[in-house]
């Protein structure tokens, strides 16, 4: 399939939450920054702001002084912070790989989400849409086929603009641009490159690669390549969360089966917790041991569905310890770890038909109690009570609640 690549950067970003909060404030030049007493500078403009020659980075006092009458206001980073959640939150609707590159833009690979969604056309006019529904903001949107491309292609049109470049639009619309206008290319590069007479992109693109890298190095051979319309970077995501985890060093060794399998109960109690905390859910459980002479093993095995429920956690790493580690060897630390984590929304898998519906809606009810009667109380008010009978034998579950 076709890649798709997407670059999604919010117009005026802090400015335009101001006047959302404030709509008294809409259509006014409106300055978000540090005072201009203490040298604050500007962290943006709205763009009425703008035609006053007002711009990111700019001294507070400066903007004061081209723009008079402007209203200006300190930086909220809670709300902004609050409202950029939100953002990635709907882009993660349309696919997990999100690469966020600041609180107001990120990359996004739609190319497997077309089956799904659509063309990529339809899934940036929607994410535009749900943005302006939703959050009540603009967006601008790029489409290409790689990630260089998509970024120039956002800014193209701004604000509220939405450009798509594919390899056919080069020439024409990338080419006359600026060398400067690209990523890699700083102020001494661009000075290097124009004292050569390459000023715009085209003509960087048809430069010598071999002088490029005699030149710059390797960097020279990836601008070239960028002017070309090559970049092959992957849209990086970063999960916000890539497991969760606990786990606990004894002050003594401890080798009795009962006493470990508390600990691990204990552990996964927990892991579970905080993984419902995050609205999480993860597939993967590993056990992590740690013998007195330092030698630590881990071991995993997927579940076949999504989940945050104690019972299938648990289950699992007891299956773990059974297989795993002998009767009566000393152990100095013990951890269990859920990981392979998606964000409750994202989870659309068909459940497991063989699953026990009805338990595992049950099992989310007890959960709910659960961590509103702790939430509400702090700490561990109320636990599970449990009766031990030893280590799970062939999948079975040897512990009662
Ligand atoms: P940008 O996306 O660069 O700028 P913007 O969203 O305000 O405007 P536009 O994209 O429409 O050109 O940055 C996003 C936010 O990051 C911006 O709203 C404020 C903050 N920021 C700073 O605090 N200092 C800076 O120098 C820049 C560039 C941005
Ligand atoms: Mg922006």
């Amino acid at each position: 399939m076709k890649p798709a690549i997407l670059h999604i950067d919010m117009d005026a970003f802090y400015a335009a939450v101001e006047q959302r909060d404030h709509p008294e404030l809409k259509g006014k030049p409106v300055i978000v920054g540090g005072s201009p007493e203490s040298r604050g500078v500007v962290s943006t403009a709205s763009y009425e702001a703008r035609r006053f020659g007002v711009h990111s980075a700019m001294p507070m006092a400066e903007a004061v002084r081209l723009c008079p009458y402007g209203v200006y206001l300190p930086v909220n980073m809670k709300q902004y912070r609050a409202v950029s959640a939100q953002l990635m939150d709907i882009f993660r609707r349309f696919t997990p790989d999100v690469e966020a590159i600041s609180l107001d833009e990120a990359f996004l690979d739609v190319t497997g989400s077309q089956k799904l969604f659509g063309p990529a056309e339809e899934i940036g006019r929607r994410i535009k849409m749900s943005i302006a529904e939703e959050l009540h903001l603009t967006a601008s949107v790029g489409l290409s086929y790689n990630k260089f491309l998509a970024k120039l292609a956002s800014d193209m049109e701004k604000p509220d603009g939405f450009t798509i470049l594919w390899q056919e639009n080069l020439a024409q619309r990338v080419w006359p641009l600026s060398v400067r206008r690209m990523m890699g290319v700083g102020e001494k590069t661009a000075q290097l490159l124009e004292g050569m007479g390459v000023r715009t992109i085209g003509q960087l693109a048809k430069m010598d690669s071999g002088l490029l890298q005699h030149l710059l190095g390797k960097q020279g051979v990836l601008i070239h390549q960028l002017a070309n319309g090559i970049d092959n970077r992957k849209v990086e995501a970063v999960r916000e969360h890539k497991s969760v985890g606990r786990e606990v060093t004894f002050p003594q060794d401890i080798s009795q089966r009962e006493q470990l399998e508390t600990v691990l109960f204990t552990l996964t109690d927990d892991v579970c917790h905080t993984l419902r905390e995050n609205h999480l859910k993860g597939k993967t459980v590993s056990i992590k041991i740690r013998y007195p002479d330092f030698h630590s093993i881990t071991r995993a095995v997927t579940l076949s569905q999504y989940t945050a429920n104690f019972e299938p956690v648990f289950a699992a790493a007891q299956n773990l310890m059974a297989q795993h580690y002998k009767d009566g060897i000393a152990i100095r630390l013990l951890g269990v770890t859920v990981s392979n984590l998606k964000k409750d929304a994202e989870i659309v898998e068909q459940q497991d038909l063989f699953a026990d519906q009805a338990a595992i809606e049950k099992q989310e009810e007890l959960n709910k109690v659960l961590d509103k009667i702790n939430g509400k109380y702090g700490g561990n008010t109320l636990r599970r009570a449990r009766k031990l009978t030893g280590w799970a034998k062939n999948g079975e579950l040897s512990q009662e609640d």
